[in-house]
């Protein structure tokens, strides 16, 4: 791979000099092959993954504890950037919301209940932050949050959720699915 490109290389340097030889005098010769290496190497080195466009997911919810969005389908690797805009009423203290979005395997439904009581760590205890992937913090009404993560490599289904007191349970949540 590395002899190809040098060769490459060398190539345009030959053809852009030569070009020169015949057109211009010498004086910019000599900038223009120094400009035109790196362009030249640059697609050998673009990864296959790196040409997946970025996904944007949008999410709104309210007062009545539900996501716009319940499913979400993302290819391994892709990067994700997820908003959540609390379109509701009520105070932060009342009705906050968040956006968890868990590993493979994780229990959403041990995860919720353990988030349950810990209101004071604004319901995303430290104790089981090995088990978040990616996380919106609690936002209050007319707040909006956004979080980007690389989507996991491996195919499968993730649930998300919102981990507020008893919310999860009421609905808000959702599945990434990863093929
Ligand atoms: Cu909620």
């Amino acid at each position: 791979m590395k002899t190809k490109s040098n060769l490459l290389v060398l190539i345009s340097i030959f053809a852009v000099g030569g070009l020169q030889a015949q057109t211009a005098p010498a004086t910019p010769a000599a900038a223009t092959p120094a400009a035109a290496a790196p362009a030249a190497s640059a697609p050998v080195a673009t990864p296959a993954a790196a040409a997946l466009p970025p996904l944007k997911v949008a999410i709104t919810t309210n007062d009545m504890m539900s996501f716009s969005v319940t499913k979400i389908e993302a290819h391994p690797g892709q990067t994700i950037t997820v908003t959540l805009k609390n379109n509701g009423t009520l105070p932060k203290t009342v009705m906050g919301h968040n956006w968890i979005l868990l590993k493979a395997g994780a229990n959403m439904t041990a995860y919720a209940a353990t988030a349950a009581s810990a209101k004071a760590e604004n319901f995303q205890p430290k104790a089981l932050a090995d088990q978040v992937l990616a996380a919106i913090p609690m936002l209050g009404a007319k707040e909006s949050g956004e979080v980007t993560f690389t989507c996991p490599t491996e195919p499968g289904n993730y649930t998300y959720l919102c981990s507020c007191y008893g919310h999860s349970m009421a609905g808000m949540k959702g599945v990434l699915i990863v093929k």
